[in-house]
């Protein structure tokens, strides 16, 4: 792939997600976005072979509880990634910027100190129409379809430096 160019719906065709658990975790604040991003990610973790049994969808309220229910599920051993949904679309108020930015931070300090892949697939939007075009349809721009490539890959990373 050249530069920053994205390759949106195309996985690496190396990545092979059999047998590995994924968890997702999913706002239901703003569902009508959040649904999609799931929806993306069914069909990103097919195109890599993960079998629908060996994943498991987690709704919570918002994004802001997004981390804790990341950090409960990857701290379990019971699966390999998590994928975190969530659709923080800016309002008149500074709220979207306490829920969004304590939603990123938290869903790294999860995957820095329990040690397995949490994907950031919470899109943080000025408005609906930024969030429905990271949320489109197959052979569109899906964020929650380029997570479940991407956990994958790190899956694999983490796998060939454990001892
Ligand atoms: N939650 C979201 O997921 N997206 C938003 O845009 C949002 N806004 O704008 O308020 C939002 N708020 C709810 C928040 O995530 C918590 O559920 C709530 O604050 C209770 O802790």
């Amino acid at each position: 792939m050249a530069g920053n160019l994205r390759a949106e719906g195309s996985a690496r065709p190396e990545l092979d997600g059999s047998g590995l658990r994924i968890a997702v975790v999913c706002g239901r604040f703003n569902d009508a976005i959040t649904s999609r991003l799931l929806d993306g990610v069914w069909r990103g973790l097919a195109d890599v072979k993960v079998d629908p049994a060996d994943v498991v969808v987690e709704w919570v309220p918002g994004a802001f509880e997004v981390p804790f229910a990341a950090r409960t599920i990857a701290s379990s051993g019971r699966v390999d990634a998590v994928i975190c949904l969530g659709a923080v679309i800016r309002g008149e108020t500074s709220h979207y910027d306490f829920v969004a930015g304590e939603c990123a931070r938290g869903i790294q300090d999860v995957q820095l100190s329990v040690g397995v892949p949490v994907l950031f697939g919470v899109l943080t939007t000025e408005n609906d129409e930024q969030a429905l075009a990271r949320s489109e349809g197959p052979g569109g721009h899906n964020v929650g379809e380029e997570c479940a490539h991407t956990a994958v890959e790190m899956v694999h990373l983490a796998s060939r430096w454990s001892i």
